[in-house]
């Protein structure tokens, strides 16, 4: 294991003391990030004790030390995971050829642009999560959404360490301009659409480390392939964090369900929404929402630019291991092309279908959580069944965008669409009944908010009722 050094400025395992010159701009690039979590991170508790894990090494147990901690104070770090000897390129035109240590100048832009589009997305991220903690419906939730919040720092440290260590100059300018862009902003907005949508309520927070957060596994998974090996060790490092995020989404929508459900069983004729509950159908809207805004992060379905990367072995797929064809030359993927109205099936060739490619394999891993809630709703007896829209719906990036679907992939008219339009997507009615029910912190150690379950147990093996986050 490579040794850890924490007791430096910025805790790391790429032994940053030996290269002063990559060390000093880190350090100078420090205090532009704290600056930016101050005015740009957790709204409202900066100086709260918060119960958080932190990485100290990348080897399986060591990085996962839990303590209080003041945000400001967290330890962000470099950490890539333990190099794999004799390392060769796993796919496309150069597979079997040593990985790359160095960036070869004909991939510099490509590399850049990639390792940026994903920096970007992590502090946006932070950004959009901003008000959140002063609505939570838990201190248990509370210190989830803090947990998020860090992690999502520390990756963004995990790609500005490869701007300035690999990119000189201009990866210098771009890790500043990582902490210039804001979410949301007219003039100077994040790089990707989903990144740019207002989060307000705690409804939003768990579709999107549900589904967003999950769109960040699958490029991370491709990238983790990525024969730039200093590209693909870091992002190795990164999934391990990302699980716990997903798993702060799956049982956020779970535990909303789960309350719902039982007082439909327990009082049948009473609408959920009388006594400051989530009904289902609007569970379903903010679905439909999330869900296809973050099938927008995987690009267009038919892309030059992904069988360049491809081809280049820049980025591959999700566990490059498991297909037999690592070339993809020959093979197609069927898709339906919109053409004259109608929708037709189309053989798009493999290496320009590669956003597709990983977008369905995505997809196939959102049902598995969709299964599981309405196995909550079952459970309870409820005649109700949550689905994932189709992939064509509500699209606004690639074949489908500026067209009309229905969830069910049925194409629909505009006017069709404008009728139907407040049954499929959240409503202003909507966030404002979640904004009603969510217009305080409950914070009180083990009580919860009235529209959601508690979780079935703590973190770390600390009781529900623990005080995750406090004043001292
Ligand atoms: N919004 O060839 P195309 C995460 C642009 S999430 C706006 O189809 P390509 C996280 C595209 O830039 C994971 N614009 O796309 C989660 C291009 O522009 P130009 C983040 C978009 O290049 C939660 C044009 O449309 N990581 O980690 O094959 C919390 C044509 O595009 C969008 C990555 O994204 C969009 N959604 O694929 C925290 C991995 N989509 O050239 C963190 C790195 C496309 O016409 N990024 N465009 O100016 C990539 O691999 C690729 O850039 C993309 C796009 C998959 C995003």
């Amino acid at each position: 294991m490579t040794s850890i050094v924490t007791s430096e400025k910025i805790p790391n395992n790429v032994s940053l003391a030996s290269d002063r010159r990559l060390q000093r701009a880190l350090e100078e690039w420090q205090p532009n990030f704290r600056q930016w979590w101050v005015e740009m991170g957790p709204d409202g508790f900066q100086q709260h004790d918060v119960w958080l894990r932190t990485a100290i090494s990348a080897d399986s147990d060591g990085w996962a030390h839990f303590d209080y901690v003041k945000m400001p104070d967290y330890r962000w770090g470099i950490f890539l995971a333990d190099p794999v000897p004799d390392r060769t390129i796993g796919f496309g035109d150069d597979m079997g050829k040593p990985a790359w240590q160095e960036v070869p100048g004909e991939h510099r832009n490509a590399l850049r642009r990639l390792i940026v589009t994903q920096g970007d997305t992590e502090p946006a991220s932070v950004e959009q999560q901003r008000q959140l903690g002063l609505t939570c419906p838990s201190l248990y939730d509370l210190r989830n959404l803090f947990q998020v919040n860090v992690e999502e720092g520390r990756h963004l440290w995990a790609m500005v360490y490869l701007l300035h260590s690999h990119f000189g100059r201009d990866g210098r300018e771009e890790a500043e301009a990582l902490l210039e862009r804001r979410s949301g902003n007219a003039d100077n907005p994040r790089i990707l659409g989903a990144f740019n949508a207002p989060m307000l309520d705690w409804l939003s927070f768990f579709m999107f480390t549900y589904f967003t957060d999950r769109d960040g596994k699958y490029q991370l998974l491709a990238l983790a392939e990525s024969a730039f090996d200093p590209l693909s060790r870091t992002t190795r490092f990164m999934l391990t964090e990302e699980a716990h995020h997903m798993f702060v989404g799956e049982t956020g929508v779970q535990r909303v369900v789960e309350r719902t459900a039982q007082h439909m069983r327990d009082q049948k004729d009473v609408d959920p929404r009388s006594i400051g509950l989530i009904d289902l159908p609007t569970v379903q809207r903010y679905i439909n929402y999330w869900f296809s805004i973050s099938l927008d992060l995987f690009g267009g379905e038919i892309s030059s630019n992904a069988a360049q990367y491809f081809a280049s072995g820049l980025k591959g797929r999700a566990h490059e291991d498991r297909y037999e064809d690592h070339v993809a030359l020959d093979g197609t993927f069927e898709m339906m092309v919109p053409k004259d109205g109608a929708l037709v099936s189309e053989a798009v060739p493999m290496r320009t279908a590669m956003n597709e490619v990983l977008r369905a394999s995505y997809i196939e891993d959102c049902q598995r959580g969709v299964d599981k809630w309405n196995k909550t709703i079952a459970e309870a007896g409820v005649p109700f069944e949550l689905t994932l829209p189709s992939s064509r719906f509500n699209r606004q990036v690639g074949l489908y965008a500026g067209l009309h679907f229905a969830p069910d992939g049925r194409p629909l008219s505009q006017a069709q669409w404008d009728e139907k339009r407040t049954e499929l997507l959240p409503t202003e009615a909507d966030r404002a009944y979640l904004g009603s029910i969510m217009s305080r912190a409950v914070t009180e150690p083990g009580k919860m908010a009235h529209w959601i379950a508690a979780p079935k147990k703590g973190i770390k093996g600390k009781p529900v009722e623990f005080e995750y986050v406090r004043h001292d």
